[in-house]
């Protein structure tokens, strides 16, 4: 009896929970308030004392010059758009909230019998993401703790290389080992390379024979790594090797990465009697796929993959769940899929789910995260605000959706899906040639056309950042999203390990959300009464990340040639007007600090992520920023850029010492090291001439803002001027960039400003 109750109110138990975030609100409300206040103080203070109107003589020294009055402008409008912009950003900092699961109610309430999933890895360069990184990520997620026959793992490469076909063929027998291997061991990660470089020896808890078993494992591994890497050096797989799959007899020598029939093979298939492992368990089933490619053809990109591979999957195994991950990114939490049904599967709230975030996360950070690249602020704060919104961004990978969802299904209230679908009889009785013949025809390039997809259906096409056009298009049918964040990391990637790769990455980004604020789809019209209004400012933070270029711009330049000219811009100390400003920046700059500690990070990391901030706004911002409006205006087309994943040793020696990485002649750099050596110019000669020629306390006191301005700036500087000045490695500024920029910073101090 009394256990039968306790099962009975198991049932009622909901899967998951939602807890608002720790901070507390009513505090930081409150402290927002006084801030916006002191916000419009500013506003004020530049509006009513533009220089040569009557008003003007209240906070400035007018002993001292009085400075043009495209400047005073200038600042009035580039704080104005800070001011707005703050506005935004507080959305995501109003209503956070936390999401916790509980897989123990999950596995008591179904046991085993859990919908189908299939999980989609794309590639699309075998030189830029090499084979043995992208079947990592198979492997791992290939061995989730899941049942193997409602688990398919499909690759879909735009590369249409043989050698990454070649990758998963070798992965494809080596899993057989591995699965059984990780269950054994219970095996955490379960990326090989990840484990392996973690646990380099045999666990010391271990017997004789198991010790054995271990060795062998990661011999295999390693052999097999270097087959795949003497393969790729080679630049072609063996004819020895040809033979073993009838797969490689696709790559004809017409074959190119742009021109090239579907390649569809099914390495595993799960209903297959011989797709088992060592210990005679099913495997789940492992799909390669090189979709057609015809250069009179648009392919539209990682959309255009992943569409193809919704198609293809649905014919194959069909599961309720996608999840789509990027090759680099391997699955470091083998339970990370039920976590997700935790959602999805819930009785009373899981109805209206579309698809569940994971952040994105790097397994290699360093200690001080020089590049910014911890994303704690951002996966700890801004997502769960845009969470507690009802909505979470989906980045395009680590992200879980419901198949029919992204399929293009609208919302409706009677909605309920069920978990327990059959396999069509018919279809399950077909052979794997059937399979792949009848698969194969739904990633031609024809395929699509005169249908929705691409459009209603899957991804949207047509925007670099086609998931968040394609996460925001599913929000505002109707559906709900989550942002699950666990303390142990799902997914690791590899972040850039230089400062180029860095800021084109966020080039990339800002670029394409920029456009999608510019498009129809910008979140204020697009999810006008749709979805609520704090996500639709929370969207907008990130969509208008490259406008910020110009104040931020603007500000750390014109204020320091000012300070050079003893031109004061900012209320004298004594004055009221000063408190406006000095409360604003010190309290906005002291909460970020107080943010950025209590999510875990140092103050050195703090520091480095202002840095960053910085050099993007100074580059990445300005790029996409005109990019854009040329691209608006008509001029170039769409061009992608993926950034590489392979650097030389020594790069990657200077990236573990925390060494900024410059060493080639780009114009981002010649901006950054421009606006350094300016400030520091600035800096030096205002101060010497305030000693020197000053009026004492008086002139100091009128200029102290600028100068706080200008000296932060040199000290967030300070590893660009050794890079500058001092550095003589390989990855120090060329040359050639010192001299432009010592030219365009002097140029900049002949402006006229007063
Ligand atoms: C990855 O998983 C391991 C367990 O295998 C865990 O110890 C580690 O903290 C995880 N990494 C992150 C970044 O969460
Ligand atoms: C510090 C660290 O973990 N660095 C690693 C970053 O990723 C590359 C792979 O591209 C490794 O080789 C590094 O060791």
């Amino acid at each position: 009896m009394g256990s039968r109750e306790i099962s009975g109110s198991e049932h009622e138990l909901p899967l998951f929970e939602t807890k608002e975030a720790k901070l507390g609100k009513l505090g930081y409300r409150l402290f927002a308030g006084s801030i916006f206040v002191n916000i419009c103080l500013i506003w004020v203070y530049r509006a009513t004392h533009i220089p040569g109107t009557s008003s003007s003589s209240l906070g400035v020294d007018e002993e001292l010059g009085v400075p043009k009055r495209w400047v005073w402008i200038g600042l009035l409008l580039s704080e104005v758009w800070f001011g707005l912009y703050w506005i935004l950003t507080q959305s995501i900092r109003w209503n956070n909230i936390k999401r916790y699961t509980f897989k123990d109610r999950l596995a008591l309430r179904y046991g085993e019998n859990l919908p189908g999933a299939d999980i989609f890895v794309c590639t699309a360069d075998p030189t830029i993401e090499p084979p043995t990184l992208v079947i990592n990520t198979v492997l791992s997620v290939m061995a989730y703790d899941y049942p193997p026959d409602k688990l398919s793992v499909y690759i879909s490469d735009d590369g249409g290389s043989e050698l990454t076909f070649y990758a998963l063929y070798e992965a494809s027998i080596f899993s057989r080992h591995w699965i059984p291997f990780c269950k054994e061991f219970k095996v955490e990660p379960r990326s090989p390379a990840a484990y392996f470089a973690q646990v380099s020896d045999p666990p010391p808890s271990l017997k004789n024979q198991c010790i054995k078993d271990w060795l062998t494992t990661k011999r295999l591994y390693e052999y097999m790594k270097n087959r795949i890497e003497a393969a790729i050096k080679l630049g072609k797989v063996s004819e020895e090797i040809k033979k073993q799959h009838k797969g490689f007899s696709e790559w004809t020598p017409e074959i190119t990465k742009r021109d090239h029939q579907t390649i569809l093979q099914i390495l595993i298939h799960g209903r297959d009697a011989s797709s088992v492992d060592t210990d005679g368990n099913q495997l789940p089933t492992l799909v390669y796929l090189a979709r057609e490619k015809r250069s009179q053809h648009s392919h539209n990109f990682k959309a255009g993959a992943i569409n193809s591979l919704l198609r293809v999957s649905s014919e194959i195994s069909n599961g309720q769940i996608v999840l789509s991950v990027d090759c680099d990114m391997y699955s470091n939490d083998s339970k990370a899929l039920r976590d997700a049904l935790c959602f999805f599967m819930d009785e009373k709230k899981g109805y209206d789910i579309a698809f569940v975030q994971c952040p994105q996360n790097f397994n290699n950070v360093t200690k001080s995260d020089l590049y910014a690249n911890g994303f704690r602020v951002i996966n700890n704060v801004e997502m769960t605000g845009l969470d507690g919104f009802g909505g979470s961004i989906y980045s395009g990978t680590g992200c879980f959706h419901r198949r029919e969802t992204i399929c293009g299904r609208k919302f409706t209230e009677d909605y309920r899906e069920s978990w327990n679908q059959e396999i069509d009889p018919i279809k399950a009785k077909r052979s794997i040639t059937e399979l792949e013949k009848a698969s194969k025809v739904l990633a031609d390039c024809t395929y699509e056309e005169n249908t929705q997809w691409g459009n209603e259906m899957g991804l949207k096409y047509g925007c670099p950042v086609e998931d968040v056009i394609t996460g925001l298009a599913i929000q505002c049918r109707g559906w709900n999203s989550i942002y699950f964040n666990p303390e142990r990391k799902c997914f690791l990637g590899v972040a850039p390990v230089t400062l180029d790769q860095a800021l084109i990455q966020y080039k990339r980004w800002s670029e394409g959300l920029f456009q999608i604020f510019l498009s129809k789809y910008c979140p204020f019209t697009y999810g006008y009464g749709k979805i609520k209004l704090g996500l639709q400012m929370g969207y907008c933070i990130y969509c208008l990340w490259p406008p910020n270029s110009f104040p931020t711009i603007f500000y750390l330049v014109v204020p320091s040639l000012c300070f050079l000219n003893g031109i004061p811009l900012f209320p004298k100390m004594s004055s009221l007007w000063f408190l406006p400003f000095a409360y604003v920046f010190g309290s906005t700059s002291l909460y970020s600090l107080y943010e950025a500690l209590s999510v875990g990070d140092t103050i050195t990391e703090w520091w480095n992520l202002h840095r960053i901030w910085v050099f993007r706004r100074l580059t990445s911002f300005l790029f996409s920023f005109v990019d854009t409006v040329i691209r608006q205006l008509g001029f170039s087309q769409t061009t992608f850029v993926i950034t590489p994943k392979v650097v030389d040793d020594e790069v990657l020696k200077r990236y573990e010492n925390e060494m900024l990485e410059f060493g080639n002649t780009s114009p981002m750099f010649a901006i950054i090291s421009t606006v350094a050596v300016l400030n520091l110019v600035t800096l030096l000669g205002g101060l010497i001439k305030s000693v020197i020629f000053g009026g004492g306390i008086g002139v100091f006191e009128s200029l102290i803002s600028q100068f706080i301005l200008c000296g932060l700036t040199v000290l967030v500087n300070v590893p660009v001027y050794e890079a500058l000045f001092f550095r003589k490695d390989n990855g120090a500024i060329p040359f050639f960039v010192m001299v432009t920029s010592i030219f365009l910073a002097s140029l900049a101090c002949l402006i006229p400003i007063s």
